[in-house]
């Protein structure tokens, strides 16, 4: 068995193969499809963004898919980069340019005078945040959704901690867990993590 993930992001697909992998599915992602064009992610909302790349890409292969966008919400920014996320640094954007940009906003931002919280290292948490994930699977020969979201609460810590993950993680404090999201292993980060809890809800609905 098998399931299209319409994602280009390296991250993603590792994370939804270990998790498939565990149901015994093996994920085919828009790595195996070079020649697909690009969606253009004009969405407001992640849900509308992962329902876009769900159904452009199901409608171009004739196969259900699965589309995930995701991203982070940093309370001290008015909930940016958002649907922004992977654009955020602009033109070329890369994790570790997105990761300068986000420390250099949240510097230019701080409460000069309020004392920021600190982890028993010394590092600073400069502001509350959640990643989010919305996920959207499209069958394009029932023309039908099915959709979840899950997301997971933290802070911004003002330097990188552990080399997991991906994209934010290594700045992302898990407040749940007392750790840095890129400390995690790929099982903690999908028991705990927006993409996990989306998935897990979404196969429920789906009683896989
Ligand atoms: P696709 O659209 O091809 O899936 P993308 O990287 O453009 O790839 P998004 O538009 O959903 O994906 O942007 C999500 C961004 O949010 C991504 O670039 C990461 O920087 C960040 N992000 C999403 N999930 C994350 C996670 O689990 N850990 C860290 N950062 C994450």
């Amino acid at each position: 068995e098998t399931v299209v993930v319409a994602t280009k992001n390296a991250g993603k697909v590792r994370e939804f193969a270990h998790a498939f992998g565990q149901l015994g599915i093996e994920v085919v992602s828009m790595f195996d499809y070079p020649a697909l064009p690009d969606v253009v992610e004009d969405g407001t909302t992640f849900a509308e963004n992962a329902r876009k790349k769900a159904r452009e890409v199901a409608e171009a292969l004739g196969l259900p898919v699965l589309a995930d966008d995701s991203g982070l919400e940093v309370a001290a920014l008015g909930g940016e980069p958002g649907v922004y996320s992977a654009r955020y640094s602009g033109e070329g954007a890369t994790d570790e340019r997105n990761n300068e940009k986000l420390l250099r906003e949240l510097a230019r931002t701080s409460n000069a005078g309020e004392a920021p919280e600190r982890l028993p290292d010394g590092t600073k948490l400069l502001s509350e945040a959640r990643f989010v994930c919305a996920l959207a699977l499209y069958d394009p020969a029932a023309g039908t959704f099915a959709e979840s979201e899950g997301d997971v609460a933290g802070y911004i810590m003002d330097k990188p901690r552990g080399d997991g993950g991906f994209g934010y993680d290594p700045l992302f404090w898990v407040a749940g867990a007392r750790r840095g999201m890129a400390e995690m292993t790929k099982e903690e980060k999908q028991a705990i993590g927006h993409r996990g809890q989306a998935l897990a809800r979404l196969l429920a609905k789906l009683e896989v």
